[in-house]
């Protein structure tokens, strides 16, 4: 079987049990009168990943941490919108195609109010000022209307150039409509764009607007793999909490957490200095890496996607301002590259070491980890994680329904005493029951069931994916 057989036939096997599932929550909710909307929501939920069962790379950190840098040094194109000043509001998702396209979603009206609900509530009253401040002159109120709940959209470009340009009309801070941009996907004929893969480029953990980075934080708990960016120079308590909780996400398959230490080339000893602060958050992150050296070593990686673009563009003759050379400079020289500023060869002398600096930017390194631990056993990651996002979501169910069970025989004790009196009325309660009692069984059973089999089958995929690792 291919590997997308394999796929499609756990995703029918899947949307089989479900339905089930939600027939016997009719059963119970009818029986007892009781709502299941939570479960409901996350069945809803199940449901999407398994419209779309790809797998996805979410790219998250604070806002400047260099996200949207790294994505376009890892395409090797200038695609994702990047500045000193957040500039990616809305999710973006980059997805490999034969022809560049551009897919739209907007925000609807509850949306909106509740994204602009968590403005009115910021706690950082300044920067949510900044904000509003922002809207109101930006013109956004007058198109409200016509973008709010506006039907999604899909723009097709004939070029690269128009691509890039149609994403700044969406989503660049300086136009109106990026404010109703919830979501784009971008559809990229590249041919460093990972096939069968989205990469997501999300908004700052921090944004200002809590709505969004709360957006962010749901996405990630859906990924399959993150890659943390991190600046070397502010890891606080909150930034190391939020890095714990996407090892929460992750399960026992801790590889799939990459921390990179951005910006490194800003080090005024970009050697001896990343060496260090590596060594520091080694140590404060090795109890999630399960303390596997290797693993720690591989998964904290300090990047410079800006010396790495840099370099690219040099090689490639695009044009090149002093400030990019001399990020080069500083970069190349720190790891022991001789290279002189007064040299009226710079610019040549780079060029003959670039192998050797393209390797230390690290970009590279990051992007064949995730190729070679994360790509390439695509179709066991979806299905571990689909797997793994069923579990939790029937154990909840079940757990449940085994709640309103308890509660139920409690009543029933309740009815005994008043037996005398009502006996008849009890007769016919006891009668009602029983026969709740029963199809709770019946539905106990079921969930025991796909329970059950679904422990077998993840023993077996883990068994699977520890040899496919182990052969590494
Ligand atoms: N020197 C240097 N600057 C960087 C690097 N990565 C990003 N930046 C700059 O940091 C700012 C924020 O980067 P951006 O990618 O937009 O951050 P995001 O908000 O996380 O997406 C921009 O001005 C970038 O040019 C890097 O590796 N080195
Ligand atoms: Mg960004």
């Amino acid at each position: 079987m291919s590997a997308s057989e394999k796929l499609q036939n756990e995703v029918e096997r899947q949307k089989r049990k479900i339905e089930e599932i939600e027939k016997s929550i009719e059963t119970v909710e009818k029986e007892f009168n009781e709502k299941f909307d939570y479960e409901r929501e996350s069945i809803e939920e199940h449901k999407k990943f398994l419209a779309e069962p790809e797998l996805e790379i979410a790219i998250v950190g604070t806002i400047n941490a260099g996200k949207s840098t790294f994505i376009n040094a890892l395409l090797q194109e200038n695609i994702a919108s990047t500045d000193a000043r957040p500039e990616t509001a809305s999710l973006t998702k980059f997805k490999y195609a034969d022809e560049n396209k551009l897919e739209i979603k907007f925000y609807n009206e509850e949306e909106w109010n509740e994204l602009w609900e968590s403005v009115e509530e910021s706690k950082k009253k300044n920067q949510a000022n900044v904000f509003k401040e922002e809207f109101e002159n930006s013109g956004a109120k007058n198109i409200k209307n016509d973008y709010l709940g506006k039907s999604d959209e899909t723009i097709e470009v004939s070029n690269i150039e128009k691509l890039k340009n149609k994403i700044k009309d969406y989503t660049s801070r300086q136009s109106e409509i990026h404010y109703f941009v919830k979501e784009i996907t971008v559809y990229l004929n590249n041919e460093n764009m990972p096939k069968n893969v989205t990469i997501v480029d999300t908004p700052g953990l921090n944004d200002v607007v809590a709505y969004r980075s709360d957006i962010t934080k749901d996405y990630i708990k859906r990924a399959n793999a993150v890659v943390v960016c991190q600046s070397y120079l502010n890891l606080g308590d909150r930034e190391f909490n939020d890095i714990a909780s996407f090892f929460g996400n992750i399960g026992d398959k801790s590889y799939k957490v990459i921390i990179l230490g951005t910006q490194i080339d800003k080090l005024n000893k970009p050697k001896e200095e990343w060496e260090n602060i590596k060594e520091d958050w080694k140590n404060q992150f090795k109890v999630f890496y399960d303390k596997d050296q290797n693993l720690i070593n591989n998964n904290i990686i300090g990047v410079s996607s800006f010396v790495f673009s840099n370099l690219i563009e040099l090689e490639n003759g695009k044009e090149h301002n002093e400030d990019n050379i001399l990020s080069i400079y500083r970069f190349a020289k720190s790891y022991g590259i001789e290279l002189s500023l007064q040299d009226p060869n710079l610019n040549n002398k780079i060029i003959d070491n670039y192998n050797q600096i393209i390797e230390l930017t690290n970009i590279k390194k990051v992007n064949s980890l995730i190729t070679n631990k994360i790509i390439a056993n695509r179709v066991e990651e979806i299905i571990y994680d689909l797997e793994n996002k069923y579990l939790s979501m029937i154990n909840y169910i079940s757990n449940k329904a085994n709640n309103i069970k308890n509660e139920n025989s409690h009543n029933k004790a309740t009815l005994d005493m008043e037996k005398k009196e009502k006996e008849e009325s009890i007769l016919k309660r006891n009668e009602e029951i029983k026969k709740i009692e029963e199809d709770m069984k019946a539905i106990n059973n079921a969930f025991d069931k796909i329970k059950e089999e679904w422990l077998n089958l993840n023993k077996k995929l883990k068994e699977t994916i520890k040899n496919i690792t182990n052969k590494d």
